[in-house]
């Protein structure tokens, strides 16, 4: 016989690995205590859990900044999984809130779960400061050997908040809404809680021109990945950790057209992705 969500939580309660109420969140600037992955564990089944996937970087492009060179690029968090990726925040002190992850059942019932997950009241595009994800994303560049493959890490770039917010439906399958159930993110410096999420089937897009999607590359020569991560903390519970990560080749200095190609360009299956490097 399946054992029941409730058992099984039951279980995990007794094995020490509890849950925080639905309230969430303990005031502090930040608590060391994290509730295991459900998503891997018994009682996976009964849970609707999300996934992000980061989509292959986009309209790369150099720009100067006064004596530095950048190189631009879109990207993407898709969310694709059977739930939505959703953080509920409550302000701790300065620009910042403690979040907890609010997972739900098949039955609908929302249960919450301590990831370590923090808010950021940032600025950001139009002129304005948001409510958004602390360390949603990362942008890296390694260096790659004459096989492809990463041998360290050179740069990585300033963009880590993001907002989560339904802004495309990019995807139409079932568990999918039609309609945006996240919106834009709050900008209100005051708010003491806010909701942030992305629904099944929907992506946060952030285009190469707005600020900070870039990489310093001034100096460099040669051939390097260019890597969008998704959650590099894994302060989100997904049911997929293995698809955050997405990549593109490029040799440096950078031109759009006639450069030549490097290892594993083009190929379409970019180079195993380096170990977590703790960024
Ligand atoms: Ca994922
Ligand atoms: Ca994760």
């Amino acid at each position: 016989m399946r054992r029941t969500l409730w058992s099984s939580l039951s279980l995990l309660a007794l094995a020490g690995l509890m849950l925080v109420p639905a309230a969430g969140g303990t005031g502090a600037e930040r608590s060391a205590a994290t509730d295991p992955n459900p998503c891997f564990g018994p009682v996976a089944a009964d849970l609707r859990c999300p996934d992000l996937s980061m989509r292959r970087p986009f309209g790369l492009r150099a720009e100067r900044r006064g004596r530095r060179t950048v190189l631009r690029a879109g990207n993407s968090i898709d969310s694709v999984g059977a739930g939505p990726a959703e953080l509920r925040g409550r302000r701790t002190r300065g620009r910042f809130m403690n979040a907890v992850q609010s997972i739900y059942t098949r039955a609908g019932k929302r249960l919450t779960f301590r990831t370590g997950a923090r808010l950021q009241f940032k600025f950001a595009h139009a002129n304005r400061s948001y409510w958004k994800f602390y360390r949603a994303a990362s942008f890296l560049l390694w260096r790659i050997d004459s096989a492809g493959i990463g041998t360290h890490r050179v740069r990585t770039g300033p963009k880590i908040a993001y907002c989560l917010r339904d802004l495309r439906r990019t995807r139409d399958f079932a568990r999918s809404p039609r309609r945006a159930r996240y919106p834009a993110c709050n900008t209100n410096p005051r708010q003491r809680r806010v909701v942030l999420g992305t629904s099944p089937g929907w992506s946060d897009v952030y285009p190469p021109t707005y600020p900070e999607q870039w990489i310093d590359v001034t100096g460099l020569r040669g051939c390097f990945a260019y890597h969008h991560t998704a959650d590099p903390r894994n302060w989100i519970h997904e049911s997929n950790e293995a698809n955050n990560r997405a990549t593109v080749i490029v040799r440096l200095p950078y031109r759009k057209r006639g450069a030549r190609r490097c290892p594993g360009q083009g190929s379409g299956s970019p180079p195993p992705p380096p170990a977590d490097d703790g960024y």
